[in-house]
């Protein structure tokens, strides 16, 4: 049986970009499937499975979780759906990460979305989202940011230069950032 090759949006930005909260509207409008990576490392990391461990306290400490383990969980997702749309939210997050997904899955992405924010406002939501989460404490959203600017923002800087970043200006709206989002999913889809 030959697999079909998944079509694979990247949905990159800073920690309280307004990831989530984007992709969810467009997997409704635009019939993608969501895939949170986070969501994925943090239901793994309440299993038994040998990584446990190794998740919760990667992620405590805002640190990126070893790409074979991210890869291993993002694949077994799009099986177990198996449909051929998918927007990924928050990944890849390094260049490593960026590199090693290619090489195992030989996905690229179609295009890559890119939430543009302030740290100062994307601070201010991590601290008023109250929804319980280990890591929306001061000094690990600190350390999030730390990250971002130092492995995740050279992703967002390599796909610019091969032409498939979308940037939008996520400092405004839910509503407005999704109306820029909508413009491009219709020329893009
Ligand atoms: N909000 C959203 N948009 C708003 C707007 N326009 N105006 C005002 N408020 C807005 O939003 C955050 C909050 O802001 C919400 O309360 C929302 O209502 C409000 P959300 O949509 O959740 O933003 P998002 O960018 O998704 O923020 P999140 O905190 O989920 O991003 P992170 O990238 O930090 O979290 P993620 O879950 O992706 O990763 C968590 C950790 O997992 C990482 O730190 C890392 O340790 C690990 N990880 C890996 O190791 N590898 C991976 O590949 C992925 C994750």
């Amino acid at each position: 049986i030959v697999e079909k090759i998944p079509k694979v949006v990247f949905v990159l930005g800073g920690p309280g970009s307004g990831k989530g909260t984007q992709c969810s509207n467009i997997a409704k409008l635009f019939g993608y499937t969501h895939l949170c990576v986070g969501d994925l490392l943090r239901a793994e990391s309440e299993s038994d499975s040998k990584n446990g461990k190794m998740i919760k306290n990667a992620m405590n400490e805002g640190k990126i979780v070893p790409s074979q383990v991210t890869i291993k969980l993002l694949q077994q997702a799009m099986r177990k759906i198996g449909k051929d749309k998918f927007v990924i939210d928050g990944f890849p997050r390094s260049d490593e990460n960026r590199a090693a997904f290619e090489n195992v899955t030989g996905i690229e992405p179609a295009f890559v979305l890119y939430f543009d924010c302030p740290v100062e406002q994307m601070e201010q939501r991590l601290l008023s989202r109250n929804q319980g989460r280990e890591d929306d404490k001061i000094e690990t959203i600190k350390k999030r940011f730390k990250i971002f600017l130092e492995c995740s923002l050279p992703v967002i800087s390599y796909y610019e230069e091969k032409g498939k970043l979308r940037k939008i200006d996520a400092a405004r709206s839910i509503d407005q950032v999704f109306e820029s989002v909508k413009t491009i999913f219709k020329v893009e889809d």
